[in-house]
């Protein structure tokens, strides 16, 4: 193949997404909670060890983008869109209002606010440091993010903790630590109440999202089995508030499988967002989109969540690779891991009505016959050609994500 002029790389990448065929048009794509994160596209490929690859995008050009490909919802951290120095200020005000006409514009919703409370030098010993002036001040960009979320229609708040914890063990007192932030999440709910009142609106539902490393060296709350114990642990003055915001790839970075954390919070009446992406266990936060490295472990978690009604939101929580130019943000990343959810969704619900899947499970919950539960070799022998079909059952999921049950056969 000849080298291909530049001007010619865009049309390229068009026509192979076209060519590949099998997307949803934005009518379909909108009928999902799928919410689309400010921060994910706008993300210019920096990191420790890399310089920026792509340009940066304004907040303005995102909801419009999200809204071509079909992606309904947005959401963001504060400073995403207001910088950190024009918080509390009438420039916040002037953006706040910008970000609701631009979303109106779009047709789009905000579904979502966080606090950035890792990046600026003032959250340097994390936003429940020693010093009560680093508290006070987090506990008031705390509130002023409920009051933002409030004023943009949102229905959550996310709290990511990435830099409760430390560098250097033995300097902190971890117990008084988790104390302060409990106060942190604990004024944010106290404001919540508040202006919920005040508007005549719902409280937001807030929502802890852990991660087992990166950036703090040790974290407090490393997992969302440690969140879950945070909650219930009476530190909180409104745990009925509160819940999860678990995100597929941190289950995996800490060497869990997200179905099982999923379910965990889910028998708790936690599981109130959930984070969407990819990625490989035991490694740093790569965010690669959905279903790009583990899509039969994502038909399986979305079977889960399918079986159990989950109704909240499928959030983009993505990076794009260094690789991928701003064009191709829009033109390859978004619309393809919309569509790639959507399919595991949708093929989600043929293996929960896939007649061999559900004879098989049936037959397992059943049991065997003739079993005397008083002697163990009968209880042995009566279930054990049973349990071949939990094989059986991974083997039948295969073949629905390659498309065999419906005939799809390779050289037979
Ligand atoms: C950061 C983190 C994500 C969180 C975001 C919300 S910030 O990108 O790695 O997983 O969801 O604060
Ligand atoms: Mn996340
Ligand atoms: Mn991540």
């Amino acid at each position: 193949m000849d080298p291909i002029p530049q001007n010619q790389q865009t049309s390229l990448i068009d026509r192979l997404v076209q060519a590949c065929g099998g997307s949803y048009s934005p009518e379909v794509r909108r009928r999902y909670f799928i919410t689309g994160p400010q921060w994910a596209p706008s993300y210019e490929g920096q990191a420790v060890f890399h310089a920026p690859v792509r340009a940066p995008i304004t907040f303005e050009k995102v909801m419009e983008e999200y809204a071509k490909v079909g992606v309904g919802y947005w959401c963001t951290h504060d400073t995403d869109v207001i910088p950190t120095n024009d918080l509390f200020t009438p420039r916040q005000e002037e953006i706040v209002n910008r970000i609701k006409s631009s979303l109106q514009k779009n047709g789009l919703k905000c579904s979502m606010v966080t606090t950035e409370t890792f990046h600026h030098p003032v959250w340097a010993g994390g936003p429940a440091a020693e010093s009560p002036d680093v508290r006070e001040y987090a506990k008031r960009r705390l509130a002023n993010t409920v009051a933002i979320g409030h004023e943009l229609e949102a229905q959550f708040c996310v709290y990511w903790p990435g830099m409760l914890g430390y560098y250097i063990p033995g300097a902190v007192d971890e117990t008084q630590t988790l104390r302060w932030f409990a106060d942190g999440l604990n004024a944010a709910c106290e404001t919540d109440i508040e202006i919920a009142k005040n508007k005549n609106r719902p409280t937001l539902k807030h929502c802890m999202e852990a991660k087992p490393f990166e950036p703090q060296g040790e974290i407090l709350l490393p997992t969302s089995d440690a969140m879950l114990a945070f909650i219930f642990s009476g530190l909180l003055k409104h745990p009925d508030m509160v819940g999860l915001n678990p995100e597929y790839l941190h289950e995996l970075m800490w060497g869990g499988e997200p179905r099982a954390a999923l379910a965990r919070a889910l028998v708790c009446g936690k599981l109130f967002h959930f984070d969407i992406n990819d990625g490989y266990r035991l490694k740093h936060d790569v965010d690669i989109a959905i279903g790009l490295v583990n899509p039969l472990d994502w038909l399986n978690v979305l079977v889960l969540l399918r079986s159990h009604n989950y109704n909240g939101p499928f959030n983009l929580d993505y990076k794009p690779p260094r690789t991928t130019s701003n064009y191709g943000v829009w033109a390859v990343s978004v619309p393809t891991m919309v569509d790639r959810f959507i399919t595991l969704w949708e093929m989600a619900g043929e293996a929960i009505s896939d007649p061999i899947i559900k004879e098989a499970t049936d037959a397992l919950k059943a049991g065997g016959a003739g079993a005397d539960p008083r002697d163990v070799n009968s209880v042995v022998n009566a279930n054990k050609e049973l349990l071949s079909l939990h094989e059986l059952i991974a083997h039948r999921l295969f073949q629905i994500l390659i498309g065999a049950h419906r005939g799809r056969t390779y050289s037979l």
